[in-house]
């Protein structure tokens, strides 16, 4: 049983960590997030776990221990959605898919992260006469039933991976705007569609082309059918890529409708934003798109470091074109208990990077103080997450955190804690921590 003392640590953490971090390591974080877990510290964090912390001596300051880190989730109950999804908004729908249930090499439509922007438009009762117009900076616009499409164009199957710009947002410090996703959005589909290359190459690019705009039928969240919910698009080189599809199945089925039934971009290694949902025209643009979300802070990262905090001109901004890296523990869920005696780890988890590719996880149980390699398979394809396994030993009985960390193909490692802090919080991809129980 806790101590009131000890419920009252758990409440600290989820209040105000950076209070809990100093009360835990005896110091005030900031400046000197430095130095571990020791003495009467390393008693109360064990009080507060009800076990003992093999590892404990190696813990750093600055570290909210995962297994007090955690907030009541609110559940999503959708139809057509498996339980478990957590809410990060109502207005406008966002879910997404804890990293345990991120397990399957491919993701099913009902574990499938979503993000919306404006309002959920309703259905179309005949998808294949659903209409796509292609037009700008054409030859011959096109305009082309989805039935049209797929007779026209051939048909193409990948496994590609969607992720949301703004996946991993929570762990900035301090807060930054916008949903505070943790590590869930993202999926890895199969996704059956046309390229949008080919048909791009039908209407006939002119050669000022240099940027696509989407846009689509979902209602702005004002209900201001005026204004866009979004209209993101991608540089001309990444529309005509052959991994960015016209996608009008998922998983084998038609798009279910949350999804951007009839017809969606998918433009995989890009923030998600970039993929258009329920798409009805491609403008082809002679200058970069200035769609709703292309402007302002959304979408872009600063050209270089700013404080965290400070504010962000547009000016001093790219636009976010490749997602980074990430590595995620999907086996264990995190806080699973083993049972008494268990000495022998098997993890499992995915890895991606936008526009690279991975090229080496590594796990540690002891705080990042050593590593050890896990096996990283090829992709399916080019833009299909990766998956990695590991064993680990576990030496005695008590708490741990297991720690993953992506490598990818430049060298790049994820960090300890998010770095690049930009004011809507993109970008932010530290290691991914679980923590696991072996009873006593
Ligand atoms: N029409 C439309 N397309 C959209 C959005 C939207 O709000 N409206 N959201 C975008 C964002 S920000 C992301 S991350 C992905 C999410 O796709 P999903 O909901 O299918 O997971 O869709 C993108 N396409
Ligand atoms: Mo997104």
């Amino acid at each position: 049983m806790r101590t009131s003392h000890e419920r009252g640590l758990f409440e600290l953490y989820n209040d105000d960590h950076e209070r809990a971090d100093a009360v835990i390591f005896g110091r005030r974080t900031g400046a000197s997030r430095r130095g571990f877990l020791r003495g009467a510290g390393l008693t109360a964090m064990m009080a507060a776990l009800g076990t003992v912390i093999p590892f404990g001596r190696f813990m750093p300051g600055g570290l909210i221990p995962v297994a007090l880190a955690q907030t009541a989730p609110k559940l999503l109950k959708m139809d057509g959605k498996a339980d478990g999804l957590v809410i990060l908004g109502d207005r406008p729908l966002v879910a997404e898919t804890p990293e345990h249930m991120l397990d399957d090499d491919v993701t099913p439509n009902n574990k499938f992260f979503i993000r919306n922007n404006g309002q959920i438009p309703d259905a179309p009762a005949d998808g294949n006469a659903w209409e796509l117009t292609i037009d700008g900076e054409v030859n011959a616009p096109l305009k082309l039933k989805v039935g049209e499409l797929m007779q026209r164009f051939p048909a193409v199957t990948l496994r590609l991976q969607l992720e949301c710009g703004g996946n991993g947002r929570s762990f900035f410090q301090p807060t930054a705007r916008g949903n505070q996703w943790t590590n869930g959005g993202v999926g890895c589909a199969e996704w059956t569609g046309v390229r949008l290359g080919d048909v791009l190459k039908a209407a006939g690019v002119e050669p000022g082309a240099v940027y696509t705009g989407h846009f689509s039928a979902d209602p702005h969240l004002s209900g201001d059918n005026t204004k866009q919910a979004i209209s993101r698009g991608l540089p001309i080189a990444k529309a005509i890529d052959g991994h960015t599809l016209l996608a009008y199945r998922m998983n084998g089925q038609p798009l279910p409708n949350i999804h951007g039934f009839p017809l969606r971009i998918v433009a995989p290694g890009y923030p998600g934003s970039a993929s258009q949902k329920w798409l009805n025209r491609v403008w082809v643009r002679n200058e970069v798109h200035d769609g709703a979300g292309m402007g302002g802070t959304s979408y872009r990262l600063p050209k270089t470091p700013i404080v965290p905090g400070a504010d962000l001109k547009e000016a001093d901004t790219n636009i976010m074109e490749s997602m980074p890296l990430r590595a995620i523990i999907t086996s264990p869920a995190t806080n699973t208990r083993l049972t008494a005696g268990t000495r022998r780890l098997d993890l499992r988890g995915h890895a991606w990077a936008g526009e690279r590719a991975v090229r080496a996880v590594d796990v540690s149980i002891d705080f990042g103080q050593t590593w050890s390699k896990a096996e990283v398979k090829a992709p399916a394809n080019k833009y299909a997450w990766q998956r990695w396994t590991a064993t680990v030993a576990l030496p005695s009985k008590g708490y741990y955190e297991v720690w993953a960390r992506g490598t990818d193909d430049a060298g790049t490692q994820q960090p300890f804690q998010a770095a690049g802090w930009n004011p809507q919080g993109y970008g932010s991809n530290p290691m991914h921590r679980i923590a696991v129980l072996v009873e006593s």
